[in-house]
This record gives C-alpha cells, sequence and structure tokens, in this order.
C-alpha cells in the first residue's frame, strides 16, 4: 500500500512537555513520524509519495470555522503580545461562564485548548494543515481504487473535536478523512480507533449522526486520558442513537482482552456495513509505551491488521500516538503488512 507523508510534521516541535508536575522531554516528537517512515521504507511497504493540497473546505466540514480561524492566526496574535515563546494557555473557562470573543490570545487559547499537551508554535497551523492533506490524499488513492492507505499524519488528530484542540491534536484528520469519504458519495463510513486513547473527537464530532460509526478502544477513562469521555455507555444521540461503540479495557489489559474488544468493534462494524473505513492507527497500547499500559507485543500487530483486512473493505489507516520510540515503527508497518499479507 502507499504511504502518504509530509515533511512539513516536523514544524510541530518541542523539546519539553508537562507532565505530572514537571517538564520533562517531549513524547510527541518529529522523530515519531521519521521511524514509521524509515521503518515503511526499510519493509518495502510501498511507495512513498507527498500528499497534494487541499483547500479549506473539507477541514469546515468537520471543524468549526471560528475554531480553524483561531488556529490560523494566534501564533500572530501570540507572538505580538508575548514574544516568541510557545503559545500556552494558563487558564481555562469554567462552567457558566459567557462564551464572548476577547481580544486576548491568551484566553482563546483556553477557550479552545483542553489541555498543556498541545503549545502553538510558528509551524503549528502549517504541520496540521499538512498532517490533513495526507488523509484526505489518502481519501483520494481510495477512491481512485486502492484498496488501503496510509497516512502517515503529524501530529496526530483524534484527540480534537469541532471545537477544540489538545491531546497533542490540532485538526482531526482522521474524522476529516470520514467526511471526505461520505462527500464522495459513501453511503455509511466507520471510524476505528486502536489508539491507547479514546478517540473523544472523533465521537464527540459523529455523536449524533447515524452515517458515521464510531468505534474505539482503549484505556477505561476512569483511569485514562481524556478521563471524562469514553465510557462503555456513551452509544449515541439522536440519529446517532446506536452508532458509537466505546470498548474500555483496564490498565494491564494483553492482547488476549484486546483481541475479544477488537473482534466485538469489527463485528459492530460488520453489521453497520460501511462501504469505507478509517482506522485511527496509534500503537501506544505497546507494553512498552512511556504513557500507556497496555500490554501488546509487537508480534501482535499483524493480527490486528489481518482481522481488519477480514472486513473485505477499503481501509484508510490514519497515524495517531505511539510513543515508544525504538517499537513505534515495527508496531505500526506490522498492523499493515498483517492486514496486506491477509488481503492477499
Ligand atoms: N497521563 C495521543 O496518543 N497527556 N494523544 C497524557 C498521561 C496527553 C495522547 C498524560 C496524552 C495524549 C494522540
Ligand atoms: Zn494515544
Amino acid at each position: 500500500m502507499k504511504t502518504i507523508f509530509s515533511d512539513k510534521h516536523a514544524l510541530q516541535s518541542v523539546e519539553t512537555e508537562f507532565y505530572r508536575g514537571k517538564w520533562v522531554e517531549a513524547f510527541e516528537i518529529p522523530r515519531r513520524a521519521e521511524l514509521v517512515l524509515a521503518e515503511v521504507t526499510r519493509s518495502r511497504l510501498g511507495p512513498v509519495i507527498a500528499p497534494d493540497s487541499f483547500d479549506f473546505k473539507p477541514v469546515l466540514a468537520v471543524h468549526d470555522e471560528t475554531f480553524v480561524r483561531f488556529l490560523e492566526t494566534v501564533w500572530e496574535a501570540w507572538t505580538a503580545e508575548v514574544g516568541l515563546v510557545p503559545a500556552y494557555p494558563n487558564i481555562w473557562p469554567p462552567r457558566r461562564s459567557r462564551m464572548i470573543p476577547t481580544v486576548r490570545p491568551g484566553a482563546e487559547l483556553g477557550r479552545y485548548a483542553v489541555d498543556m499537551s498541545s503549545p502553538i508554535l510558528a509551524g503549528t497551523w502549517e504541520a496540521a494543515r499538512a498532517g490533513v492533506d495526507c488523509a484526505l490524499t489518502g481519501v483520494q488513492l481510495i477512491e481512485a481504487g486502492e484498496a488501503a492507505a496510509f497516512a502517515l499524519c503529524r501530529p496526530p488528530g483524534h484527540h480534537a473535536g469541532r471545537d477544540y484542540f489538545g491531546g497533542y491534536c490540532f485538526l482531526n484528520n482522521a474524522a476529516i478523512a470520514a467526511q471526505q469519504f461520505r462527500t464522495r458519495g459513501a453511503e455509511r463510513v466507520a471510524v476505528l480507533d486502536i489508539d491507547y486513547h479514546h478517540g473523544n473527537g472523533t465521537q464527540d464530532i459523529f455523536y449524533d449522526r447515524g452515517d458515521v460509526l464510531t468505534v474505539s478502544i482503549h484505556g477505561d477513562p476512569v483511569q485514562e486520558y481524556p478521563y471524562y469521555i469514553g465510557f462503555a455507555d456513551e452509544t449515541g444521540e439522536g440519529a446517532g442513537a446506536g452508532a458509537n461503540l466505546n470498548l474500555p479495557l483496564p490498565w494491564g489489559a494483553d492482547f488476549t482482552a484486546y483481541s475479544a474488544a477488537l473482534d466485538e468493534g469489527l463485528q459492530r462494524i460488520r453489521a453497520f456495513a460501511p462501504e469505507r473505513l478509517v482506522v485511527s492507527l496509534g500503537v501506544d497500547t505497546y507494553q512498552g509505551d512511556p504513557i500507556s499500559h497496555f500490554r501488546l507485543q509487537s508480534a501482535d500487530y499483524p493480527q490486528i491488521g489481518a482481522k481488519i483486512a477480514a472486513l473485505g473493505i477499503p481501509v484508510l489507516f490514519v497515524m495517531e500516538g505511539g510513543y515508544a520510540i525504538e517499537a513505534i515503527g515495527v508496531n505500526a508497518v506490522n498492523v499493515l503488512k498483517g492486514f496486506e499479507a491477509a488481503r492477499g
């Protein structure tokens, strides 16, 4: 399968992040994407191509326009007021606040950010847009007849909602791709999120829609980021009632538990009979992940790919998390190789 990759991902780069009360070496770093790319090449997965450029329309089909304009412009406003330092929020609106626009970039950061993990830098907008272009190029390849494609997106996207960013995510690459499949004519689309963290942004974006099924397997939010969403009783609302499935697993879950959840998720996807599938491909489920608590081994990942392949529908894989630098390439490519081996 083809991999879509843009060098511009490296424009989102920080040395440190605030974690457990300290500034520590950042987990979400450019090297992650470079190592996945190196393994794609080493393992001869297939050609690596640069993305095409797309206009704002597919982004605005998923995200609020005011939020998108904020992402595009806040760096300039922030540096004009504060100087050339990363833009971090240090205030958040309390419940029942007045959501009135302000003239201060710091206040706008707090309005749209859900945590401190995703600073806005000079190149954040360009990096995030390039990630979206990778995902949309993947959609285009599949609409041109490819059975599968790998959008090697960075920064990741699944924690970004209609009008918020966080969890290292700015624009929701997977949700934008899923919506683009709808725009291009698919009647039903499914998103399967296998990142360790709940795909809260994706769930939220499609929560009241019956045309996009969202399924996420993740660390139980009682224990794990994003904490306040991702529980099993969130099943969708309105037209989307029954079109969201959360499969939370406790810390320590191994492949036996994981694969049972995956089978259940895939069964639901089969019953929904989508024409296209987007996989939010995080490999922070790995036993050696520094911020996560599942116990998958590198040898488990091909089986995930094989199970997804058995659906027999076109699949766009979109890179999300995975922070065990020594294994991220092998683990991500193992899913894709397992998929290809099973598809034949
Ligand atoms: N207790 C993705 O994998 N902070 N995002 C974690 C852990 C943010 C992860 C703190 C984690 C976001 C795409
Ligand atoms: Zn994750």
